[in-house]
């Protein structure tokens, strides 16, 4: 389902496409720690925002920017200060400041790391659309069960640019699959549903109009399902294809509108556009695939590539709060 004509205006709660929910009585997220016989309403009613990536120490990075830029405060999680080796350690790595004190996660950190920081959730997916799929369907019945509304789900990731130079925020408006077809196929009990990837272009103009001087496109993404030889690299410890062949890849995708590649857009997409959540995937190229396949940038340019993504969303949600 193309979700476009969803993004403005929706004060919709979060319809779950599952008969037999109600057949469940108490709903235990496994993944995220948290059941449906909560006060979730309390916790979690508020949140507009759902900001997503790969990484945890990146969802935290980001909880403690949104704090910062947008002076919210969560209830008990701001209370604790970061200690200062952490901070010492967090500067050498990543090559930025955690701002103000720290947030701290919400429900359980094995597998996913949540915090809340006014009405934005910041969260960690992990890598791929097997782990993406846990996220999502928990965060949606969490969210449902909360009774949120005008919820946004925004991915901020990182990426392989197309043809685009490393640091480029890519705004997707189409998810393609790794045989580059427009869709996601989804299996249930062996049997393949072919979903829908495309994103709103409204929301997409929309954040794009908030990029100042972070250099942003909006295009294509093609989501495959491992990193090297789906990816067509050259440098797994497995490569049965040739040079040629990975740039006849990188070059089709290329001239069908994709600007990067990544691990997830496809699951995203069509998860959203089922559920008719607005949603918008940003993510920050790390290199250009037409350029070679080794990430080789240094921690700093890393991390200053990943805020270019998470500083773009900020900017827009502060555009939408009305906070300058
Ligand atoms: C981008 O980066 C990760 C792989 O390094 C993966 O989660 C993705 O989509
Ligand atoms: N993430 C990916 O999935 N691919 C890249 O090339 C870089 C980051």
């Amino acid at each position: 389902m193309d979700n476009s004509e969803k993004y403005l205006g929706s004060d919709d709660c979060i319809e779950l496409q599952n008969p037999y929910l109600k057949d469940l009585g108490s709903d235990y997220l496994y993944h995220l720690g948290l059941s449906s016989m909560e006060e979730l309403e309390e916790k979690f009613g508020d949140v507009k925002y759902v900001c997503m990536g790969g990484s945890a120490d990146r969802a935290k990075v980001f909880a403690d920017k949104a704090a910062s830029q947008l002076g919210f405060k969560s209830p008990e999680e701001f209370e604790l200060c970061i200690p200062d080796d952490v901070r010492r350690d967090f500067l050498a790595n990543y090559g930025v400041e955690l701002p103000g004190n720290g947030a701290m996660p919400i429900g359980k950190t094995e597998r996913f790391s949540m915090f809340k920081v006014g009405s934005i959730i910041s969260g960690n997916h992990g890598m791929g659309i097997g782990s993406l799929e846990i996220f999502l369907n928990e965060m949606a019945k969490l969210l449902a069960y909360a009774k949120a509304t005008g919820v946004k789900f925004l991915r901020l990731g990182t990426s392989g640019g197309i043809g685009v130079p490393p640091g480029t925020a890519v705004i997707t408006d189409q998810a393609y699959d790794e045989a580059l077809n427009p869709y996601h196929g989804k299996y249930a009990c062996g049997v393949e549903n072919r979903r829908e990837t495309r994103l709103s272009a409204e929301l997409a103009k929309a954040i794009f109009e908030c990029r100042g001087d972070i250099f942003s496109v909006i295009g294509g993404t093609v989501a495959a399902n491992g990193f090297y030889e789906n990816q067509g690299r050259l440098d797994g410890a497995i490569c049965h294809h040739t040079e040629d062949d990975k740039m006849v890849f990188l070059r089709k995708a290329h001239a069908l509108g994709a600007r990067n590649m990544e691990m997830e857009a496809t699951e995203f997409a069509s998860f959203t556009g089922e559920l008719r959540i607005p949603s918008a995937i940003i993510c920050s190229t790390l290199l250009d695939r037409l350029k070679g396949d080794q990430v080789t940038s240094t921690p700093a340019e890393l991390a200053k590539f990943a805020d270019n993504s998470q500083q773009l969303a900020l900017n827009f949600i502060k555009r939408e709060l009305g906070i300058e």
